[in-house]
C-alpha cells in the first residue's frame, strides 16, 4: 500500500468517522464525473478559513443577514411568543444568534451541531452573556432525526437557520431538511431562516473568486484533508480552484480543476485525473423570494413574513408551522 503518513499504515485502525470519510471519498471520486461533499469542507482548517470567507469584501451574504437582523430584529421579537426555546441548526460563530437572543425573550437556546468542539465553544459564552437563558446543546447531524431535550418539551419551538446554508443543499435535501425541522420542532412551531438571492452574475462570481484567493484556499483544503486524514498524495498545485454561476440552475457550482494528466493515491486506491477534469465540491443555490416560498409552502411551513436588504441582496423569512 502506498501511503505515506505512517498513521495510517493500519487502515483498519481509522474511527468510524474516519471510515465514513474514507467510503464516501473513494466512491464518488471513483465515480465521473467525480465530486465530493461540501460537509467535507468544515474541518479546524476549514471552519477557519469559512470565517475568514465571511469578512471579505466580496462575501456580501454575512454582512448583509447581519444588517438585516440587526435592522428587523424588533419586527423578529414581536412575531416570537415569550419564554420559547431557540432551536438553531448549526454551530459556529455566535454573532447572528445574539442578535435574536438580545431582542426576545427566549427561555432556552439549542444549539444542535456534530461538533462537539464548537457547540462547547459557544455554549460557554452565551452562558456567560445570558446568565438567564437555559443552554442545552445536542451533539448530532442535524440534518437527519434527532430528539430535543426534555427540559424543552413544553416550551414554544422557534427554529434558526441562518447563513443561507439551505443553499448547500440540493433541492430534493433543502426540502427534506425544512420537512424533518418542522416534525422535530413540532405542531405551532417557528424558524427563522436565512436564504441568498439571485441577483447579477458579476456580484455572485466575485464572491465566489476572491481577490485574496481565500475561497480557492477554502475549496483546495478538503484535499489537504484528504492527504491529512487518509494518508492521500494530492500534490495540491496541480489542481486549480473554478467557481461559476450556472444560471439554469440556479448555483455557483465550486470545482477544483486537475491542471495536468496526474494520479493520485490513498488507502491503497489509486484514481486518475485527465487534464482539466473536475471534482465538482460545491453547490451554493439562490432562490427568488417566490421560489424560496414555494419551497416552504412544499415542505410544511408557510412564509409569515420576509425581509430583505435595500439591494435585494440575501432574504430573511419568518416561518410558520402548518397542520
Ligand atoms: C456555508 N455556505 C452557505 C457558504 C456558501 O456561500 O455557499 C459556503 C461557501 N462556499 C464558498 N464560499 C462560501
Amino acid at each position: 500500500m502506498n501511503v505515506h503518513a505512517p498513521a495510517l499504515a493500519e487502515p483498519h485502525r481509522l474511527d468510524d468517522a474516519t471510515s465514513a470519510f474514507a467510503g464516501d471519498v473513494i466512491g464518488n471520486l471513483s465515480k465521473f464525473p467525480k465530486k465530493l461533499s461540501p460537509k467535507y469542507f468544515y474541518d479546524a482548517k476549514g471552519s477557519e478559513l469559512f470565517e475568514q470567507i465571511t469578512v471579505l469584501p466580496e462575501y456580501y451574504p454575512t454582512r448583509t443577514e447581519l444588517a438585516i437582523l440587526r435592522e428587523r430584529g424588533g419586527e423578529i421579537a414581536e412575531l416570537i411568543p415569550q419564554g420559547a426555546a431557540l432551536v438553531e441548526f448549526g454551530a459556529g460563530a455566535t454573532t447572528k444568534v445574539r442578535l435574536l437572543l438580545e431582542r426576545s425573550r427566549f427561555a432556552a437556546y439549542v444549539p444542535v451541531d456534530i461538533s462537539g468542539d464548537f457547540l462547547k465553544t459557544q455554549t460557554d459564552g452565551l452562558r456567560r452573556d445570558f446568565p438567564q437563558l437555559a443552554v442545552y446543546p445536542v451533539a448530532a447531524d442535524f440534518t437527519t432525526p434527532f430528539a430535543l431535550p426534555e427540559a424543552v418539551a413544553d416550551m414554544p419551538k422557534v427554529g434558526f437557520f441562518p447563513g443561507s446554508t439551505l443553499g448547500n443543499f440540493e433541492p430534493q435535501e433543502a426540502k427534506a431538511f425544512l420537512r424533518g425541522a418542522r416534525k422535530i420542532l413540532g405542531a405551532g412551531a417557528q424558524m427563522i431562516i436565512g436564504v441568498d438571492l439571485e441577483k447579477d452574475e458579476r456580484t455572485l462570481y466575485d464572491a465566489y473568486n476572491d481577490a485574496a484567493g481565500v475561497t480557492a484556499r477554502f475549496n483546495l483544503n478538503v484535499l489537504e484533508r484528504i492527504n491529512r486524514e487518509l494518508g492521500g498524495n494530492f500534490d495540491l498545485s496541480a489542481f486549480t480552484h473554478r467557481a461559476i454561476y450556472n444560471r439554469e440552475r440556479h448555483r455557483i457550482e465550486m470545482h477544483l480543476i486537475s491542471k495536468k494528466s496526474q494520479h493520485v493515491r490513498f488507502l491503497g486506491t489509486s484514481f486518475v485525473f485527465r487534464p482539466g477534469e473536475s471534482i465538482h465540491t460545491e453547490n451554493s443555490y439562490k432562490y427568488s423570494i417566490e421560489r424560496f416560498a414555494a419551497l416552504a409552502r412544499g415542505s410544511g411551513w408557510k412564509v409569515c413574513e420576509s425581509w430583505t436588504d435595500a439591494a435585494r441582496m440575501f432574504s430573511v423569512h419568518a416561518l410558520v408551522a402548518e397542520g
